[in-house]
């Protein structure tokens, strides 16, 4: 699979449609579609990410790359599925962030998996938590990017908990992957450390809530 991200890295930097059309079907081929966006997809861009850190990648790169795997990502993964399952009411957003791949990555894999919920965009504090309240939100989920907006997150929870409602927050996103202790910190109620990971956490904290 390394041999593939970095096939899959090359065709993005030299905006290689073709090449990285005929990259994703032949991983399809073996494997589901959000593993290939989770195993060839998402380390490609880490390492675009990673080389833009270090000098060597330019950032209108970063952008063009994620823009090319937006698209990708549109194409692969419905953002419908037919059954609806029966559920808490739950909404996802990029809190103060412009990152907002893996919020839809998770939206777009929760509703295929059948689960219904609002995609809020990318929103601020103050109006995030006013809209979560008047929706009677039960499942909060929030993806950030970048470490401010992570830390973001405590102000959320405080004033849930100032305002005594309770929304469980789970969040997801690489500052939460870097240090794995900062969702505790920031009092999320739980850590989704990929898109595939969240229908289970989901499930966890509906037999949760109805117990
Ligand atoms: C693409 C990218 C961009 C694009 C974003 C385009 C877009 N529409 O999203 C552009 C070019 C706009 C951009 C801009 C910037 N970026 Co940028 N960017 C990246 C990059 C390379 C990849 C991010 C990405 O899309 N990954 C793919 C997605 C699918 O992965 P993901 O979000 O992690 O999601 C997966 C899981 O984490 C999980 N998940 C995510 N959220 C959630 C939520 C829940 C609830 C659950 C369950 C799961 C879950 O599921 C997803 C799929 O499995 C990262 C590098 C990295 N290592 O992450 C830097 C990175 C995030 N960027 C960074 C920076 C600094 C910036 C800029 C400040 C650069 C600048 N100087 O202008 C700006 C700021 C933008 C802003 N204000 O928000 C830093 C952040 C550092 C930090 N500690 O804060 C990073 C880490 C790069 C680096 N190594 O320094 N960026």
């Amino acid at each position: 699979m390394e041999r593939k991200v970095i096939s899959f890295e090359e065709a993005l930097l030299s905006l290689d449609h073709q090449k990285l059309k005929a990259l994703i079907e032949q991983s399809s081929q073996t494997e589901t579609n959000i593993h290939v966006v989770e195993n060839l997809i998402v380390p490609a861009l880490e390492r675009i990410g990673n080389g833009w850190e270090q000098g060597d990648i330019a950032l209108s790169q970063v952008y063009m790359s994620s823009r090319i795997c937006e698209e990708l990502v549109d194409d692969m993964l419905p953002v419908q599925s037919p059954e609806r399952k029966n559920q808490p009411k739950m909404a996802i957003t990029s809190l103060e962030d412009y990152h907002l791949m893996g919020k839809r990555i998770v939206y777009s894999v929760l509703r295929s998996s059948g689960f219904e919920l609002q995609d809020y965009g990318r929103t601020t504090v103050d109006t995030l938590v006013n809209k979560a309240i008047d929706d009677k939100l039960q499942i909060l989920l929030i993806s950030t990017l970048m470490l401010h907006s992570a830390l973001r997150v405590k102000e959320v929870n405080h004033q849930f908990l100032q305002k005594q409602v309770n929304i469980k927050i789970v969040v997801g996103g690489a500052p939460f992957l870097f240090d794995h202790n900062l969702w505790r910190e920031v009092g999320a109620d739980a850590l989704g450390k990929s898109a595939s990971a969240s229908v289970g956490l989901i499930s966890t904290i509906m037999g949760e809530l109805s117990s």
